[in-house]
């Protein structure tokens, strides 16, 4: 097992994460949704998806470029950090004009704004 990942913490999280995904609803969904200004085309999106997706307690990111969205939900138990989301946008090169944690999945938001088309 250790062979199989790089750092302790890393493990610990992998770990933690086989052994929270058996009884998921223990825990309540948590998202930060922020909105973002700079992006401009899908490539911007993909960059940002990409950086946040490397946060160890990142399960799923979702980008709307139109409405300058993105969402960050934490994997199962796992606690975002609002301030480390905006260093990482703002490293990225776009701005973080609001920041808000919500109780809903990825996938949720995706259908609101879906919705709301
Ligand atoms: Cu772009």
């Amino acid at each position: 097992m250790k062979s199989l990942f790089t750092t302790n913490s890393i493990a610990a999280c992998a770990l933690f994460g086989l052994a929270s995904g058996t009884f998921t609803s223990v825990f309540a969904v948590e998202t930060v949704k922020a909105t973002v200004n700079g992006m401009v085309c899908a490539f911007c999106a993909q960059g940002i998806e990409k950086t946040l997706l490397k946060m160890p307690e990142t399960k799923a990111v979702f980008v709307d470029l139109k409405r300058k969205v993105v969402a960050v939900e934490a994997k199962d138990g796992q606690m975002l950090d609002g301030k480390k989301i905006t260093a990482e946008i703002k490293d990225a090169g776009y701005d973080v004009v609001k920041l808000e944690t919500v109780s809903l999945t990825v996938e949720d938001i995706k259908t609101q704004m879906k919705a709301k088309k």
